[in-house]
C-alpha cells in the first residue's frame, strides 16, 4: 500500500526545521513490509497536502492511508490536515506525543479514523496490513477505533523492545536540502545543510516534573554501539551527511557505553562530519575522559539541561535529579576538552520566586555557554506539573497552539509566581547574558551575524522587545 506518513507545519517559533524521524522510522518499518511510504512534512514542502493526494490519485497511484504524527502545540494543525484528507476520501491514523498522551479526544472528530499510542513501528504495518486485506483492526496493541459508532480503546501503548531490531529511519525519504542546520543561533542559519538526526537510545528514567514523555516513559531502551556506528556511517559515507545531531533524551545514561560509541567512531574514521548533542546529554553521567573522547570523535558542542540556579527547585520542585555541583563539573570537563556548550534554563516554574530566578541568572553568567537558552516554563498535559497547575495554579492558555516552549509569553500562574514575574526575570536573563559587551563584541566580528542579519534582527527584537500579546 501506499501510505503517506505527514508532519504539519509548525506555527511554533522556530528558526530551524529538523526532520521528524518518528516518521522516518515508521517509513523503514512499511518500507521492509513491502509497502510504499511517502514522507509530506509540511514545514518544508511547497504545496499543500491536498496537492499530493490528489496528484497521485490522478496518477493512479493512490494513497491508503494518511498518518499524521503530532506534539501537543502541532494537534490543531494535524487536525486540519487529517480533516483534508478525510474529505479527499483518504483514512486518517493520527499518532506521536500527544496522540499517546490523549487518544481519546482524537478519537472525537469525526475526520480521524485511527489514533496510535505508543510507539508505532509494528502498530502501524500490522494496520496497514489489515486494511490490505480488509480485516479487522482489533487486537492491535495501542491502536485505537471505531466499532459499530463506540470508540475501542487500547489498554496499553507499545514499545520496541530490541531497538537493534529496527531498520534505520528512512533518512534517504527526507528532501535533506530543504532542512536548515540544528543550531542557527549559534551556528548561523544554513538553510541548505545537511542535517541528519541520529537517536542512540529511547527513554529516561528521571522524572522532572516538566518533562512530557509520554511513549517513552521512564524506560531507558539503548541500542548497540555497532548498530549505531553503522547508521552513522551510512549517515556520512552515503548520504553525505555535513552535520548530525543526536536527540536522544539522555544518550549517556551508561558512561562506559558512550565512551564506547566515541571511541568506535574515532576507529572507523567517522569523525570527520561535526555532531552535537541536541538533547540528551545528562550532567549526572560524565568525567573528563568522556568529554575528550567526545571531541576526537568529532563532537563539537553539548547542551545540557540545567533548569535552575537554586539547589532548592533543583531536587525538590522539579525532581531534576542532579546537583549544581553536576553541572559546574559538566560544564568545566567539556570546556576544557574543547566542546562548545549549550545552557537550558527555565523560568516561572511553580514556587519560584524572584530569588531563585535571579540565582538561575547568575548560574548561567558564571558558567557562560556558547549559547544560553531561557525558556517560559510550558505545563504540558501528562507531566507532574500540569497536575499541581491543575490543583493550585491557573493556566491561562485556551489552546494547545500556546504550549510551544519558544513562545514569550508566561503560561500559568501559582500562588506568588506571577505571570509578570515570570515573564520579567525571562526577559532580564536574555539582557544580562547577551548584551554583556565582550559577548556584543564577539557577536559583531562574526561573519555570520552579518551574514544573517535579518534572522539576527527578529531574534532581537522577539527577546529584547519583545511582542505585546494579550493574555486570555
Ligand atoms: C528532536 C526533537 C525535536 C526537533 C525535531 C522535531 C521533529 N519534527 O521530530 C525540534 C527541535 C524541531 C523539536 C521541536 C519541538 N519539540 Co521536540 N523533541 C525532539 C526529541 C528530542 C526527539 C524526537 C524524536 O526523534 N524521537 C524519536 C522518534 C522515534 O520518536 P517519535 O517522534 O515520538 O515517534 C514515535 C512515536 O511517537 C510514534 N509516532 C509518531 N508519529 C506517529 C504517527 C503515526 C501515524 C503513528 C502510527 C505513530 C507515530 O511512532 C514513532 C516511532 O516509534 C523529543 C524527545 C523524544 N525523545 O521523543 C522531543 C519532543 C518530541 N519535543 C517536544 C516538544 C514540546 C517540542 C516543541 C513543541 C518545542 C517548541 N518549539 O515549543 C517543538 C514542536 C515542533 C514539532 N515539529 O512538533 C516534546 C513533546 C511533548 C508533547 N507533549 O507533545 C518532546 C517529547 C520532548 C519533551 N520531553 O518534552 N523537537
Ligand atoms: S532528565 Fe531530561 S529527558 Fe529525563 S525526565 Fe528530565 S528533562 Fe526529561
Amino acid at each position: 500500500m501506499r501510505v503517506l506518513l505527514a508532519s504539519p507545519e509548525p506555527k511554533v517559533w522556530s528558526s530551524r526545521k529538523h526532520i521528524p524521524l518518528g516518521l522516518g522510522y515508521l517509513a523503514a518499518c512499511l518500507r521492509q513490509a513491502g509497502h510504499e511510504p511517502v514522507i509530506f512534512d509540511a514545514a518544508v514542502e511547497d504545496e499543500p497536502v491536498e496537492a499530493v493526494i490528489e496528484r497521485a490519485a490522478e496518477a493512479r497511484r493512490p494513497f491508503g492511508l494518511i498518518g499524521i504524527s503530532a506534539t501537543t502545540p502541532l494537534i490543531p494543525d494535524a487536525w486540519e490536515m487529517a480533516e483534508t484528507a478525510k474529505k479527499l476520501g483518504l483514512p486518517t491514523i493520527l499518532g506521536g506525543p500527544h496522540l499517546t498522551i490523549m487518544p481519546l479526544e482524537s478519537m472525537e472528530k469525526p475526520f480521524v479514523d485511527y489514533v496510535f499510542k505508543g510507539e508505532g513501528e509494528h502498530g502501524l504495518v500490522e494496520l496497514v496490513e489489515a486494511l490490505e486485506k480488509g480485516r479487522h483492526p482489533g487486537g492491535i496493541p495501542g491502536l485505537f477505533f471505531r466499532h459499530n459508532g463506540q470508540v475501542v480503546a487500547s489498554d496499553c501503548s507499545p514499545l520496541v523492545e530490541d531497538l537493534d531490531s529496527l531498520p534505520f529511519p528512512a533518512h534517504d525519504l527526507f528532501k535533506i536540502d530543504r532542512y536548515t542546520n540544528l543550531q542557527p543561533l549559534t551556528d548561523g542559519l544554513d538553510p541548505h545543510a545537511r542535517a541528519f538526526t541520529i537517536v542512540t537510545s529511547r527513554g529516561c528514567p528521571f522524572q522532572c516534573i516538566f518533562c512530557s514523555k509520554p511513549v517513552t516513559g521512564h524506560t531507558w531502551r539503548a541500542r548497540s554501539v555497532e548498530n549505531v556506528v553503522a547508521e552513522w556511517r551510512w549517515l556520512v559515507r552515503d548520504l553525505r551527511a555535513t552535520e548530525i545531531g543526536l536527540t536522544d533524551d539522555i544518550w549517556n545514561r551508561d558512561l562506559e557505553r558512550a565512551k564506547a560509541l566515541c571511541r568506535a567512531l574515532i576507529d572507523e574514521g567517522l569523525n570527520t562530519v561535526p555532531w552535537i548533542t541536541v538533547h540528551g546529554m545528562k550532567v549526572n553521567y560524565g568525567d573528563p575522559e568522556l568529554y575528550q573522547l567526545m571531541k576526537a570523535a568529532g563532537c563539537k558542542r553539548v547542551g545540557f539541561g540545567v533548569e535552575s540556579g537554586d539547589e532548592y527547585i533543583l531536587k525538590h520542585v522539579i525532581k531534576k535529579g542532579q546537583t549544581l555541583e553536576q553541572v559546574r563539573d559538566a560544564f568545566r570537563w567539556a570546556k576544557a576538552a574543547g566542546l562548545e556548550t549549550m545552557g537550558f534554563f527555565i523560568f516561572g516554574m511553580p514556587h519560584e520566586t524572584e530569588e531563585t530566578m535571579d540565582k538561575t541568572i547568575e548560574l548561567a553568567l558564571e558558567l557562560d555557554p556558547e549559547l544560553a537558552n531561557f525558556m517560559l516554563a510550558a505545563p504540558f498535559p501528562g507531566t507532574e506539573m500540569w497536575d499541581i497547575l491543575q490543583r493550585e495554579g491557573r493556566i491561562f492558555s485556551q489552546d494547545w497552539r500556546d504550549f510551544a516552549i519558544h513562545d514569550e509569553r508566561a503560561r500559568f500562574e501559582i500562588g506568588e509566581m506571577t505571570a509578570e514575574l515570570a515573564e520579567r526575570k525571562w526577559r532580564e536573563a536574555y539582557r544580562r547574558f547577551y548584551m554583556r559587551p565582550g559577548r556584543l563584541l564577539k557577536r559583531l566580528l562574526r561573519w555570520d551575524t552579518w551574514q544573517h542579519a535579518p534572522t539576527r534582527l527578529r531574534d532581537f527584537f522577539r527577546f529584547f522587545v519583545g511582542h505585546r500579546r494579550v493574555r486570555a
